[in-house]
């Protein structure tokens, strides 16, 4: 008799033993198997995926839904050989505040002079900066509206910087001013002093982070050139063209958690820039203790005949 009771964990590199911990938690009765032994058993229905190998999923034949490990889904869309089931990915209380907290961090890092005071301190050098802007002078534009993007915004926002956002349909956010699409691109680059990047990778954003969109930002503002914080993938910059603008003066500085390759190679000029700051895509990490529950719950919704939730438009790639 074949078992229903199999959930595939495919997460290379990641803590197999603690997801597998978590997961079995709430699934009390299910084995959690590795791809190492669950590839081709019938018995899995659900798969639990980050950066799976290409031809896993297609190789289960009575899988059900993939479940992401992470909020942006385009690791899963490397695979050409993906199966047509649902995709989940994570919308999370935990992950939204982490990420709003990265982001809140960098805003006012930059806007506080924290690199150049950590590089005086360095120098024993004593340097007040008595211009100091005001937040309410200071605009922040986050490229990408989603669910990660609000959230940052309204954080923002009681701190009293000015917001602008811009996503691929026309958003109303409270507190926000909204541009979207390609035609109202060239407004938003003009619209902020500070660019949070919180969007997918897909084939639309692919490299939207390079000099074109650069020389079209705006440098009027308080901070003289603007600053990049790229926190939503590394295939949305062009870090040779980042390393251009910051020598020409086209950015004043970047904050880079994601970059092109991971993890950044050794001998990446990013590590060494003055006006780099790099974290390891850390920004927000998936908690296994806070998401293992409501991956298994969708699993149990839709053995109940309830639709899942948070699920990925794959026309759309995100
Ligand atoms: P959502 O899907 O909720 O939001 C994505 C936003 O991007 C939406 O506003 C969407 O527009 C916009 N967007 C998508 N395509 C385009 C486009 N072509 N032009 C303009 N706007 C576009 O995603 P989340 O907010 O949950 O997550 C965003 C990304 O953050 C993830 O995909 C992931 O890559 C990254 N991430 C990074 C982490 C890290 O640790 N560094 C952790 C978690 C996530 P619309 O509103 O019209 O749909
Ligand atoms: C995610 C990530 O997509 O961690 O959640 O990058």
């Amino acid at each position: 008799m074949m078992s229903a009771e199999r959930i595939l964990l495919s997460a290379p590199g990641w803590d197999s033993e603690l997801w597998i911990g978590e997961l079995e938690k709430h699934a009390p009765g299910r084995d959690i198997v590795l791809e190492t032994d669950g590839a081709t058993d019938p018995s899995i229905r659900f798969a639990v995926v980050w950066k799976q190998p290409e031809g896993l999923l297609s190789s289960l034949p009575n899988l059900k839904a993939i479940f992401s490990l992470g909020a942006g889904v385009d690791h899963i869309f490397k695979d050409t050989t993906l199966p047509d089931v649902p995709i989940v990915r994570i919308v999370s209380d935990d992950l939204t505040a982490r990420m709003s907290e990265y982001v809140v961090w960098q805003v006012l890092d930059h806007h506080r002079n924290g690199p150049r005071y950590r590089r005086q301190q360095q120098n024993h050098s004593w340097g007040e900066t008595r211009q100091q802007a005001s937040a309410d002078d200071v605009t922040v534009g986050i490229m990408g509206l989603g669910e990660l993007g609000r959230d940052s915004a309204a954080k923002l926002n009681v701190l009293g910087f000015k917001v602008t956002g811009w996503s691929r349909r026309q958003q109303d956010v409270d507190g926000v001013t909204c541009f979207a699409g390609p035609e109202g691109f060239g407004d938003f680059l003009a619209s902020a002093d500070i660019f949070v990047v919180l969007l997918p990778l897909t084939d639309e954003t692919r490299g939207i982070l390079g000099l074109e969109t650069f020389r079209r930002m705006t440098r009027r503002g308080p901070l003289g050139a603007p600053v990049l914080i790229n926190a939503g993938r590394g295939g949305l910059q062009v870090e040779a063209d980042i390393v251009a603008a910051l020598d020409e003066g086209l950015l004043s500085a970047a904050s880079l958690d994601v970059f092109e390759a991971e993890p950044l190679g050794k001998d990446s000029p990013l590590w060494e820039h003055p006006k780099v700051t790099v974290t390891p895509h850390a920004a927000a990490s998936s908690n296994a203790a806070r998401l293992a529950g409501p991956i298994v719950e969708q699993m149990k919704a839709y053995d109940r005949g309830e639709p899942l939730a948070n699920l990925v438009d794959k026309s759309a790639g995100y």
